[in-house]
């Protein structure tokens, strides 16, 4: 006998015809009735603890360059997951996040494991958040969330759905629709940006985690060529979206409204292409743009494009802008070269005990395969990566898009799964700080489990070392809570399935690294580091 016709059944065709036939979850008594009979076309990755289910979600969707289905539970699941979830509305990905609620007969009553005020809950970390008023309504739901997740800028949503719901009748098939997921720019404006860029004697591109996800870094690079500009990555990326190492890469343009303006002295424009304006860290006063600067901003965020605190903005897609811009621009052959970013790579004379984090990135320099990603979440050696472990390939770097940490262990899982569902095998490697791989941890268990080509490096330096720094720029002695002796990271490691191994010496990392990228499963390296000087 053909299965009933219920909300189940319809959603799960709408499912299935949007192509989210992954569900990244961990699940509770309110998700059994969406989870039951999990059909076999679909896929059920679970996460140990709710962080990591959307940070793994998050990097799945960046790296498959589709919107991500998660199903967590009730009010307890999404609050673990909101840390993660701050994340992903910064970092524009698509996601359809949902829970299950209470029965719809028992709400008034204040049940266990309802979820009061569902829907405030996420907010406002989604960009849209709804329970059905009906069962009927869920697939319906499901079909807006999609088209909201998707549409510029793209971000996460939040769907409630009472457990009764599912089993409901339901007769007829969901409408399917689809929007646009770019926008053009609008020609004038454009034009006359154009024409502001041709007319500057030295500007500055400045390119932020958009490009890359629009898929334009090819155009980014023409741009940079085409103009003889100097190219700045924008503060604290999430994604790079420029060779750092192409001559024309300066280096990051700095996290302070100084150390920002200081580094735009000297061009009389700066464009600033997917990217706010700016991602300011540390307050550091000083002018929000040098005299005699003048600030163009390119993005397809409206939000951003309202909160800029200087220049003029122009909404649009950043590749399609880009591109349209490399028709409209004046060759910049008559402009001075720019210097490239100086790379002193400098190490201690005799090795180090501890090493020191450049002795650690030394020797991956020397040994990660040219086609390897990054997912970064070491705090304090930023600047140290990028001197020594440039990003030149697009959809190769990762970082957390909101500050939080926890997000980057379960990230490199999401990395790998997305690569491995697209027919890409590239080595995925983690490097994470010993403080900031504690959050998320339970990632290491799914990672296992699907045997991803996962190598973390963990630097052991037993403090939350950039704390330390943050302390002395901020004079703030005294702080309690910055050290961590007594963790058992290797053993931890194991316990979750991973391999693991503790390492002092260049020549063990060396060797461990090169064993882990054949061992067809998930490493940890624990490398006892000492604490570095963070550039603030
Ligand atoms: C969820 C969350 N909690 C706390 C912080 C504050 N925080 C920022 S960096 C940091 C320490 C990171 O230490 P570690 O990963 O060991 O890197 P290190 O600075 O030692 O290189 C902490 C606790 C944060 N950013 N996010
Ligand atoms: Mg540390």
């Amino acid at each position: 006998m053909a299965e009933q016709s219920t909300v189940r059944t319809v959603t799960y065709d709408l499912l299935r015809s949007l192509g989210l036939t992954t569900v990244f979850g961990n699940p509770g008594s309110t998700e059994q009735t969406f989870l039951q009979e999990f059909p076999g076309d679909f896929r059920y990755v679970l996460g140990l603890q709710e962080a990591s289910v959307i940070a793994m979600a998050d990097a799945f969707a960046q790296v498959t360059r589709r919107p991500a289905l998660v199903n967590l539970h009730s009010s307890a699941g999404l609050g673990n997951a909101l840390g993660n979830l701050v994340a992903a509305y910064h970092g524009n990905t698509p996601l359809i996040v949902t829970s299950g609620q209470q029965h719809r007969e028992l709400m008034i009553g204040e049940p266990y494991l309802g979820n009061r005020d569902a829907t405030t809950f996420p907010k406002p970390w989604v960009k849209w958040s709804y329970e059905p008023a009906r069962a009927q309504d869920v697939p319906e739901a499901f079909m807006r969330a999609y088209a909201m997740a998707l549409q510029p800028p793209a971000g996460p949503v939040f769907l409630s759905v009472p457990l009764d719901d599912w089993k409901q009748p339901l007769a007829s098939p969901a409408r399917i629709r689809t929007v646009s997921d770019r926008v053009a720019p609008e020609a004038g404006r454009l034009r006359r940006f154009a024409d502001r860029i041709s007319a500057s004697r030295r500007p500055a591109l400045v390119f932020g985690p958009e490009v890359d996800r629009a898929g334009g870094w090819d155009e980014a690079v023409a741009l940079a060529e085409k103009l003889r500009a100097s190219v700045y990555g924008a503060p604290l990326l999430d994604r790079a979206s420029f060779p750092e190492d192409h001559p024309c890469f300066r280096g990051p343009l700095g996290m302070s409204v100084k150390t920002i303006s200081d580094r735009l002295t000297g061009h009389d424009l700066a464009v600033v292409i997917g990217a706010e304006v700016f991602r300011y860290y540390p307050y550091v006063p000083g002018d929000y743009l040098p005299a005699g600067t003048e600030l163009l901003q390119i993005t397809a965020d409206p939000e951003a494009a309202a909160a800029a605190r200087v220049g003029d903005a122009l909404l649009a897609d950043p590749k399609i802008a880009i591109e349209e811009l490399l028709a409209l621009v004046a060759d910049g052959d008559a402009r001075t070269a720019p210097e490239p970013m100086a790379r002193p790579r400098l190490l201690p004379q005799v090795p180090s005990r501890p090493l020191t984090p450049p002795e650690v990135y030394g020797v991956l320099s020397r040994v990660r395969p040219p086609d390897s990603v990054i997912v970064n979440e070491s705090t304090s050696t930023m600047a140290q990566q990028i001197e020594w472990l440039p990003t030149v390939r697009t959809g190769s770097f990762f970082a957390t898009a909101s500050g939080g940490i926890g997000w980057a262990v379960p990230a490199a899982v999401g990395v790998a799964l997305g690569d491995r569902d697209r027919g890409v095998s590239r080595p995925v490697i983690g490097l994470i700080g010993d403080g900031s791989f504690q959050y998320s941890v339970q990632a290491l268990w799914t990672a296992a489990q699907y045997q991803l080509p996962i190598v973390y490096v963990v630097m052991r330096n037993n403090e939350y070392s950039i704390l330390k720094s943050f302390a002395v720029l901020e004079e703030t002695p005294g702080v309690p809570g910055l050290d961590l002796p007594g963790l058992g990271i290797a053993a931890m490691a194991g316990g979750f399935g991973c391999r693991a191994v503790d390492v002092e010496t260049t020549e063990e990392l060396e060797q461990e690294f090169k064993t882990a990228l054949s061992a067809g499963t998930t490493t940890v390296i624990v490398v006892r580091t000492q604490p570095q000087q963070a550039m603030l």
